[in-house]
């Protein structure tokens, strides 16, 4: 995607189109407000930044558009680092169509995703982690996401980016001064510094890297898949967790076919919950699909309850599909507690006993939930944890030049090989807050963004 040059003014529809109170048009660019005064009633070149104004928008034979609060931010302390204008009108299609028709006619470009903060980056308001913030921010689907997307428009994780950047040049620097140098020779004292301070390095990025954990679970949330025997309650737990009736239930085995999907929002966690066709042997070819969609589906999901009915005895069927699941990501739950207790137990797997009709041990099994899924806990509201692949990937491929820097220290080599491994172990981190970045990955990551943003 190829952005606008930045001597263009951008303008676009900022809040999200459709009918509502109102709506508010951005302009940017060094003509915004030139662009702005020809449709607007007052004489915004006469304003001061930062102040609002109420007027007219007229088209070009000067009929009125629009009533309509117009902001003036003069450059450079504004979002984009541009002169920025913002236009709150009424908010509907018809009439922010229409201002924007005007606003193109009178000389700006439509602005592309993300545009906006294409700018403020390259001018120099936001690093790239923090202008990646801005999307993951308005798109976080839950308190966590957020947080983490919070800080990370703060600036906390360029600041950490930023002093291993600041440690691995201190190690640079002592390395060169003794190349520049043979005479002095680097003491033992000195070697074991540098090498100690390049593990410690390394250790705090792998911790930094590892909370990528975290930051998938709070940004793409986990799937969580309701399965068991037939009739044991799955449909019932479902709708309990959904707080809605969306599953057919019934006393018939078999009533669940295909998967029934449902995303919900359970504590700290956004789940993708899936329903599942009872497993047991059958002839009945959909019922037989069914079942296979199920295998599958728990193969796929982050988390399986495995829901059994405490009133029955099990099966032998069902004794070898419980020892085929992966206790790691398994919670087994005896319902139907409200007509008998279960005649037995298992000796390692985590079990608990629910009845769904009486709404017994279903906050219990959302504590449990999300204990299993966030192995460390819930993330704290200042923790920083990454959330993007493109950071981790430059975080691992950081860490694995300074572990080749510190063999090659180990291995007493020339200090020319440390100080190249460390140079590129540098270079990865830039990637991160932005430095040296090529034209092809900004373009991937705007274009993500909404309109208007
Ligand atoms: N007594 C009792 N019956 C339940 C409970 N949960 C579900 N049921 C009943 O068990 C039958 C099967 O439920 P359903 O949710 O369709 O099970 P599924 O086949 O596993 O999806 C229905 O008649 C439900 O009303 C429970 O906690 N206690
Ligand atoms: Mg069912």
């Amino acid at each position: 995607m190829n952005f606008n040059t930045s001597e263009d003014t951008i303008a676009a529809l900022a809040t999200p189109p459709g009918e509502g109170a109102i709506a508010i048009i951005r302009l940017s660019g060094r003509n915004a407000f030139a662009i702005a005064g020809k449709i607007f009633s007052g004489n915004i070149l006469q304003y001061s930044s930062h102040t609002a104004h109420y007027g007219r928008i007229v088209d070009f034979q000067g009929a009125l558009v629009d009533s309509v609060l117009l902001l003036v931010m003069k450059h450079p302390h504004t979002y984009t680092g541009e002169d920025l204008v913002e236009i709150h009108c009424h908010g509907g299609r018809v009439v922010t169509r229409k201002i924007l028709d005007l606003l193109t006619d009178a000389g700006a470009k439509i602005a592309k995703p993300g545009e906006f903060t294409l700018r403020a980056f390259l001018n120099g308001k936001l690093d790239l982690s923090q202008a990646e913030a801005v999307q993951s921010f308005i798109s976080s689907q839950n308190e966590v996401a957020m947080n983490a997307a919070a800080n990370q428009l703060e600036g906390a994780l360029s600041k950490k980016i930023e002093s291993f950047q600041k440690r691995l040049i201190e190690t640079i620097a002592l390395l060169e001064a003794f190349i520049d140098f043979p005479e002095d020779d680097l003491g033992k004292e000195e070697t074991e510094k540098a090498h100690t301070s390049l593990q410690q390095i390394v250790e705090e990025m792998q911790l930094l890297a590892d909370t990528f954990y975290e930051g998938k679970i709070a940004t793409d949330g986990i799937s969580l898949c309701i399965a068991g025997p037939p009739n044991v309650g799955k449909s019932s737990l479902l709708n309990a967790l959904l707080g809605k009736n969306r599953a057919i239930v019934s006393p018939l085995a078999g009533t669940t076919r295909d998967l029934i999907e449902e995303t919900v929002q359970l504590g700290s966690l956004h789940l993708r919950l899936i329903d599942t066709a009872g497993i047991r042997k059958t002839k009945e070819m959909i019922e037989k699909e069914g079942i296979e969609r199920t295998m599958s589906a728990m193969k796929e999901a982050d988390l399986i309850l495995f829901v059994l009915d405490a009133s029955r005895s099990l099966t032998k069927e069902d004794f070898e599909l419980i020892s085929s699941l992966d206790p790691q990501k398994t919670l087994f739950l005896w319902n139907k507690i409200d007509l008998q207790m279960p005649e037995r137990r298992f000796d390692k797997a985590e079990e608990l006993l629910i009845s769904v009709k009486d709404k017994r041990g279903l906050s219990e099994l959302k504590n449990a939930i999300e204990k299993k899924i966030w192995k460390r806990g819930v993330p704290s509201k200042e923790e920083i944890i990454i959330t993007k692949e493109r950071h981790r990937k430059a975080l691992l491929a950081s860490i694995d030049f300074c572990k080749q820097a510190i063999h090659s220290c180990e291995k007493k080599a020339s200090y020319e090989f440390t100080i190249s491994d460390l140079k590129k172990s540098l270079e990865e981190l830039s990637c991160i807050i932005g430095l040296n970045i090529s034209e092809e990955i900004l373009s991937s990551i705007f274009s993500k963004f909404c309109l208007g943003k």
